[in-house]
């Protein structure tokens, strides 16, 4: 049923939207909470062009893991990001790509996105490619990337974009799994000096998966080869396609594209993200939480392989008609001083970043960050994992000068959009009421439930922790998991009936805010990359002198965590096992890809298990932080003596 917003409310949410942010955070957050179809409807009428009014602000069931918004609306999404701004901003900078070489970046305004854009649409459609085809990406950090991201938009094509550092065999399987019916590379993408093959790599892939029709490659370092009949340059078709192309009317709920994550059991699932729903949140959340102003220079320096690279790098900044920094290069390239230089030559007012990122940099002098000026700064941010409290002061202090508020941003793939962070509710001013560490509020709409595991009730009151749950639909949640809704439903909805739940721990401190405590379940979180240790395990045991392994997460300075996988190897086996495991190490590297090699491989003679044979991991997990003691309960080990073996084995490879 159509709300229509009531006039206090209509009053309250025009001081959210207009003031950018707002001081009175409780009773915004509260309204938008009990009163959440009204909120977001006028969030959503005031952010998006509408082809078509949409009927039904929000049809959702959390119990039957249903969600839907904006039912029956009809937009285009890059009609939204490009089109729209046409008319008064076809010369502002839409991107500003800062190439992987050294103190050089490009300008591409919207009237010369909207151009390259429509032209990819076009070839596309000359492809045979429509609404509801897969296109599979895999391209470095540039604007080509976002330009086929919304040429996908375009025409209502579902675009899954691989992250440039998965291997053939990881980029093959999700061709494969999402039926691309094109894809797109490069023929070498480019990343602190070093050349990353991947159109071979693209070649290789194709041959697992045989929906792929055509490959186009982009030519960024000058050495496209088209080896094929399935290989097209891309310049050339673009070259011949016309630079106009009619957005498609779609719906709401039609799929805007997938990306694959990986979870605590099987192969990775391929999240489905819907249109209006999506738009609406990625774009109120960039504005709201960074603080963007109108003509702010903006730059999030995560890959468009990511999530935050979707929401924080093409489709929430465009959706504000901001200028949006593709960083194609490394923090250390050419050295430990490359963001703050760039910050400096594109004047960046926001600035958001990995935890992993800001753990490195701080290794290296502060010089590195001093001598470039950096007063455009106004808001930092973090994600991808906790930002622990010294990394969080440095940032604070040292490359923001103790004048920017540090935005700590917890979300996930599957919510579309940051769902807690210390804006919105913070006075800009205020600098003292942040706390290093904490995510602290939730956004708008967002009702954060911590719930106990072992009553499945949710914990009210304040310094309590539990599995963080999400009570309400938002507007930018995933849908389903492409082709299994099955497993969508059993992953997020079945622990917690009427809940989403995120895999993750929360606390709650004495005044309310939220601090994140790390996965509860399988899933490792290595330099921001999610990784489930079933993944990794899978690849091991299909080394033939593997008979069975465990893998672990292992506190690790820069990338948090590190990959410690303990195997037992077959009797027979007798080879030396510096070759072996370097051999699984090489082994994970080309099925996954090399940022999942381990840190450590353990061989052991047996592993703790409980009577029924499950493997503990709370034990494995300890002995690999390198503890010694206060391995808790250990009276369900059926032969607690083999801790006292694994000991100097551990300690003999850390
Ligand atoms: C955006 C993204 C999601 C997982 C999530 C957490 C962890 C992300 C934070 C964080 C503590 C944060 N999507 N995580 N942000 N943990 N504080 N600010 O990272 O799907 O790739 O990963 O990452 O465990 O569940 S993701």
């Amino acid at each position: 049923m159509l709300h229509r917003a009531g006039h206090t409310a209509r009053s309250l949410l025009s001081t959210v939207t207009s003031a950018a942010l707002s001081t009175d955070y409780p009773t915004l957050h509260q309204h938008s909470i009990e009163s959440s179809d009204e909120f977001w409807n006028q969030i959503a009428t005031e952010r998006i062009h509408w082809r078509e009014p949409y009927q039904t602000i929000s049809d959702c069931n959390f119990k039957a893991g249903k969600v839907n918004w904006f039912t029956g609306g009809k937009l285009n999404v890059s009609e939204n990001l490009l089109d729209r701004h046409l008319v008064e901003h076809s010369d502002k900078a839409a991107i500003l790509w800062e190439r992987d070489e050294p103190g050089q970046h490009e300008i591409v305004t919207y009237k010369a996105l909207h151009e390259m854009t429509c032209r990819i649409a076009n070839v596309l459609n000359s492809h045979g490619v429509s609404k509801g085809d897969r296109v599979g990406v895999y391209l470095p950090m540039c604007p080509t990337a976002a330009a086929v991201m919304l040429a996908c938009a375009r025409i209502g094509a579902i675009h899954n974009v691989v992250f440039a550092g998965f291997s053939a065999e990881a980029l093959g399987k999700r061709l494969e799994q999402s039926e691309a019916k094109v894809a797109f590379t490069a023929d070498r993408a480019i990343r602190g000096g070093k050349l990353i093959p991947l159109k071979s790599i693209m070649d290789e892939a194709v041959k697992m998966a045989p929906s792929v029709q055509k490959v186009f490659v982009m030519d960024r370092t000058g050495a496209v080869e088209l080896t094929s009949s399935k290989d097209v340059s891309l310049e050339s078709e673009m070259a011949g396609a016309s630079s106009e192309c009619a957005p498609v009317v779609l719906d709401s709920e039609d799929p805007l594209f997938m990306l694959y994550t990986s979870g605590s059991t099987g192969a990775p699932k391929g999240l489905v993200h819907t249109q209006a729903g999506y738009l609406t949140y990625a774009g109120y959340t960039h504005q709201q939480i960074f603080d963007y102003k109108p003509d702010d220079v903006y730059a999030c320096v995560a890959d468009v392989g990511w999530i935050t690279g979707h929401s924080y790098v093409v489709y929430g900044p465009l959706s504000n008609t901001a200028t949006t920094v593709m960083f194609e290069s490394t923090p250390n390239y050419p050295d430990p001083g490359r963001y703050w230089e760039t910050v400096e030559r594109l004047k960046i007012n926001q600035f958001y970043g990995a935890p992993t990122a800001v753990r490195l940099l701080m290794k290296s002098s502060d010089s590195y960050v001093t001598k470039y000026d950096r007063s455009s700064l106004r808001t930092l941010g973090t994600v991808g994992e906790p930002i622990n409290p010294k990394a969080w002061q440095w940032y604070f202090d040292v490359v923001g000068e103790g004048r920017c508020p540090v935005v700590d941003t917890w979300w996930q793939t599957e919510t579309g959009g940051i769902m807690i962070a210390p804006r919105p509710g913070l006075d800009p001013n205020n600098l003292t009421n942040l706390k290093p560490g904490a995510a602290m509020r939730p956004f708008y709409g967002v009702d954060i439930a911590l719930m106990s595991p072992d009553t499945k009730t949710r914990i009210e009151g304040n310094d309590v922790a539990g599995h963080l749950c999400i009570a309400q639909p938002t507007p930018g949640l995933a849908r389903t998991v492409y082709g299994d809704h099955e497993r969508y439903i059993k992953t997020y909805f079945a622990d917690y009936p009427g809940y989403y739940f995120s895999g993750d721990g929360g606390y709650r401190d004495e005044d309310g805010h939220i601090w994140l405590t790390g996965r509860v379940d399988d899933v490792m979180n290595v330099s921001g990359h999610r990784l489930g240790t079933a993944e990794v395990e899978g690849v091991l045991v299909d080394h033939v002198a593997v008979a069975e392994s465990a893998v672990v997460p292992r506190p690790h300075e820069i990338k948090g965590e590190g990959i410690f996988a303990y195997v037992i190897l077959k009797e027979s086996v007798d080879i030396d096992h510096d070759v072996l495991k370097k051999e699984m190490s090489d082994m994970i590297s080309t099925r996954i890809g090399k940022f999942a090699k381990p840190e450590a491989i353990v061989i052991c003679p047996n592993l703790p298990k409980t009577r029924s044979g499950k493997i503990m991991r709370r034990i494995l997990t300890k002995l690999a932080a390198g503890e010694k003691d206060g391995f808790g309960d250990v009276s369900t080990c059926s032969d607690p003596s083999i801790v006292e073996t694994l000991m100097p084995l551990v300690d003999a490879v850390i």
